[in-house]
């Protein structure tokens, strides 16, 4: 019971979150807004069977399962909302991500691997629908190798003998893209540890199911991954989203058969709502018919988790009321907390800047000129940093031909932003730690007269064969380059040497090779501060050419 209060304390807090943050944006204290409301009961059971070691690989509605697994609190996540430049305020990203885009760190501040089995783990976010599949299956994917091959069982701390799930979640609507078809399928060849939950509102955007799948539901669509006593595949599970008990125990079923017999699993979360539409650009009462809006006010799943706490968990209504009371101001407390922590941040450049105006109105014959910018400046409601620097620079303008103290002191403030603002939004594009692929040294070739003349594809296949008996972790996929070793030779005999499942053959399918091969790997430039190599180095997305 303490359980069941719990949980629902969390989902009214997060849908709280959903509400705060979307007046954020309309008063202007935030550039755009994308929420998780809706989508609470389903995110809190999907949590109970994510285990360290797991990971995630999802898209923007994920808010309340990144707090219930304790890698999100709601202050961070209006840090995220306000891009609070802070790795502290915003440990996911120090305010480069989206709003509703997650990631935990997969390195350390020395770009070393963290110990990912003792942690729970999410891959980061990226905005294209369905971009999360590919590497979601890479991820999967990992598990099996570390499972099955025995060179890989020391490597400990990546896996804990491949008992790890990599989780998927996508909504129902970007199930139409070819990279989720392209994941899905190669997942039920692969025989991994996936689970895709779809979140299925019945929209996408304005538009309605039916222009988007068969059927209109993707597990009838996908009716035919089912697994069978015969054949290998998918299990497929339908659940409603606002069926709290349906969900958790749907959800232990469906985490045995996949960490336990590494079967992919679909999981189709069905009648999910969306209360506040698909995002703060537009308003869903455009599109949505008043049946529709109705039908989703009644089978809203905090509202109906309410219902049933009440009358099958025998509670007072008057306890449901203070513990929705309370989370409540718990999640307007986290937001205040993140606005001054942001705005204090922000507030530092205008009050520097704003210093040394008043120097300048003082030292300067454009004293008035100066006054203007300064006012202007201090009365900004929400200041950003853009209006600070612009003022700064306005009064350099103004200043030119006037040699005061207070225009080189404006000049050398504008100098230490701009270095400030290259930590802030340019730096970590790409690795800065010794594990950066810009950082090998080449090795130059020596030829003497004796030297062999070879065919270009021995000297490629010596060097595979190198680098795959140099580290175990080195793997090579791709179209034709297992059992014939490639069209061009490249990797003749390498399957034979090194086995199966070092040098392999994969099906047509260029996006999700790509995907296996990243695996592990976050969005590099999307995740500023995460990994940038993989826990694989070598995947060939065709034929060595
Ligand atoms: C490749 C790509 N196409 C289009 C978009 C624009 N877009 C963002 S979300 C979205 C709708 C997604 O709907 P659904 O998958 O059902 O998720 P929901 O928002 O309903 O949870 C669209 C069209 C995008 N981000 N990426
Ligand atoms: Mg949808």
């Amino acid at each position: 019971m303490k359980e069941i209060l719990s949980d629902y304390r969390l989902a009214v807090e997060s849908r709280e979150a959903s509400l705060i943050g979307r007046k954020e944006v309309f008063m202007g204290k935030a550039k755009f807004g994308i929420f998780g409301d809706g989508k609470e009961v389903a995110q809190i059971a999907m949590a109970k069977v994510f285990r360290r070691g797991d990971f995630r690989s999802g898209y923007y509605r994920d808010q309340t399962f990144m707090f219930a697994i304790g890698e999100l609190t709601v202050q961070q996540y209006f840090a995220q909302l306000y891009a609070h430049t802070s790795l502290e305020a915003d440990p996911a990203s120090a305010g480069r991500l989206m709003n509703g885009h997650y990631a935990t760190r997969f390195l350390d501040n020395d770009g070393k691997f963290i110990n990912l089995t003792d942690a729970k783990n999410s891959s980061a976010d990226i905005s294209p629908t369905a971009g999360q599949m590919p590497r979601l299956l890479g991820l999967a994917y990992a598990s099996k190798l570390f499972r099955e091959n025995p060179v890989l069982k020391e490597f400990t701390s990546l896996s804990n003998n491949g008992n790890e799930i990599a989780f998927g979640t996508i909504g129902n609507a970007s199930t139409s893209e070819g990279m989720f078809f392209e994941a899905v399928n190669a997942a039920g060849v692969l025989q991994v540890p996936m689970l895709i939950s779809v979140w299925d509102d019945d929209y996408g955007i304005s538009v309605p199911q039916e222009y988007h799948t068969t059927k209109l539901s993707i597990s009838k669509a996908l009716a035919g991954l089912q697994r069978t006593e015969s054949e290998k595949g998918f299990e497929i599970i339908t659940v409603k989203g606002w069926d709290y008990i349906g969900l958790i125990e749907a959800y232990q079923r469906a985490e045995t058969i996949c960490r336990e017999e590494h079967v992919p699993v679909l999981f189709h979360v069905q009648e999910m709502t969306q209360p506040q539409g698909h995002s703060t650009s537009g308003s869903h009462e455009r599109y949505k018919s008043k049946e529709r809006l109705a039908w989703e006010v009644e089978n809203d799943c905090i509202r109906r988790m309410r219902e049933w706490i009440i009358s099958e968990v025998l509670i007072l209504p008057e306890e449901v009321d203070a513990i929705e009371k309370e989370a409540k101001a718990s999640a307007r407390q986290a937001k205040e907390r993140a606005w001054r922590a942001f705005n204090n941040d922000v507030r530092k450049d205008q009050l520097a800047v704003t210093a040394i105006l008043e120097k300048a109105i003082q030292q300067s014959d454009k004293g008035g000129e100066i006054l203007d910018i300064k006012n202007d400046l201090v009365k900004a409601i929400n200041p950003t940093r853009l209006e600070t620097m612009r003022a700064a620079k306005k009064a350099i303008r103004f200043l030119a031909t006037d040699n005061v103290e207070a225009r080189d002191q404006l000049a050398e403030w504008l100098k230490n932003a701009e270095a400030d603002n290259f930590d802030r939004y340019s730096s970590h594009l790409h690795s800065i730690s010794d594990e950066s692929a810009i950082k090998v040294e080449a090795v130059e070739a020596v030829y003497s007269d004796s030297s062999q003349l070879v065919d270009g594809r021995e000297v490629l296949q010596a060097c595979f064969d190198a680098a795959l008996a140099r580290d175990p972790r080195v793997l090579a996929f791709g179209e034709d380059v297992g059992k014939i070793g490639d069209v061009n030779q490249g990797f003749a005999g390498l399957q034979s040497k090194h086995g199966e499942l070092r040098v392999t053959d994969t099906g047509i399918r260029e996006c999700t090779i790509v995907g296996q091969g990243i695996g592990g790997v976050t969005w590099p430039q999307a995740n500023c501060r995460n990994s940038i190599f993989g826990l694989f180095y070598l995947c060939f997305a065709d034929n060595v050419r």
